[in-house]
């Protein structure tokens, strides 16, 4: 029943760990509220053309090229049961277990650590033929959003952020790759459904609402064509690979809130 639906709302965490006097602290800012502000919209109306619908799943893109090259925001939402919202963004966020569930990468590193919560990450992807092969540099930043509204019922969201940055000391500088520019954010809700009066608020209780953003710019030349039927097959797949990863790794372990 409707009414009854409540949503749990974690301890009020500080929102970030980084010092306010960090380079990149008003960046992180502004681009987290910014995402923030689409997911709350949730604005999927006719301009968001479907290329897959699969049960909860759903992703959208929209046609877009900069310079001639295709830079498709892509926007997708999903609902699992079982796992919470700060579940999913520990799992995406946490840079030692990436290479567990992220299918696209032939490696991973990180070269920094801004604070407890954001750190700078360095990867290469797998090669997309017959295209030169791409890497990124990014910062990437987990946080708590409490809802500050009046209204008691506002969301409550866990989100990640990847961004990419132009540079830094300790990222080789002249590779073959090219390097593709991102702005990829895992947004997420918790929704508890309470349990008969007598029982613990179990796995069975809780489903968490997925919204995922991406804009990626491969960064040089790729044709349309590949461009856009690898990422119709690739993140589709990435969003069941991941969620799937993520109710593996939580079924077990205590319901992280
Ligand atoms: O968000 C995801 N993963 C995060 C952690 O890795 C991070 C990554 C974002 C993707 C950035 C893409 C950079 C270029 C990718 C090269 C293509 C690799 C495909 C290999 C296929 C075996 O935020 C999950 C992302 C999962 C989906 C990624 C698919 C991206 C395709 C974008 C099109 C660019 C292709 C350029 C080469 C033709």
């Amino acid at each position: 029943n409707k009414l009854s639906i409540q949503k749990i709302k974690p301890p009020k965490a500080p929102k970030t760990s980084l010092s306010p006097k960090h380079k990149y602290y008003k960046e992180i800012n502004e681009v987290i509220a910014e995402h923030i502000k689409y997911a709350a919209k949730l604005d999927i109306d006719n301009t968001w053309e479907l290329i897959h619908d699969e049960g909860e799943m759903k992703v959208f893109k929209r046609e877009m090229e900069e310079d001639g090259m295709v830079v498709d925001p892509l926007k997708a939402v999903h609902t699992v049961k079982g796992i919470t919202g700060h579940e999913v963004c520990h799992y995406f966020w946490n840079p030692d277990v990436r290479m567990e569930w992220e299918g696209t990468l032939e490696s991973a590193q990180v070269l920094d650590w801004f604070s407890e919560d954001t750190c700078v990450c360095y990867q290469i992807h797998k090669k997309v033929w017959p295209t030169t092969q791409r890497e990124a540099l990014f910062w990437t930043q987990i946080r708590h959003v409490p809802n500050e509204d009046e209204d008691e019922d506002g969301p409550d969201y866990w989100i990640v952020c990847n961004y990419s940055i132009p540079d830094h000391d300790k990222c080789p500088e002249k590779t073959k790759n090219i390097r593709a520019i991102m702005n990829v954010a895992m947004i997420c809700e918790t929704v508890v459904e309470p349990p008969q009066s007598d029982r613990n608020i179990t796995r069975e209780n809780i489903t968490c609402k997925i919204q995922y953003h991406a804009n990626v710019n491969p960064g040089g030349w790729a044709p349309a064509s590949v461009l856009r039927a690898v990422y119709k097959r690739e993140y589709p797949k990435f969003l069941k690979r991941f969620t799937q990863y993520v109710m593996d790794q939580t079924k077990d372990k205590p319901i992280m809130f």
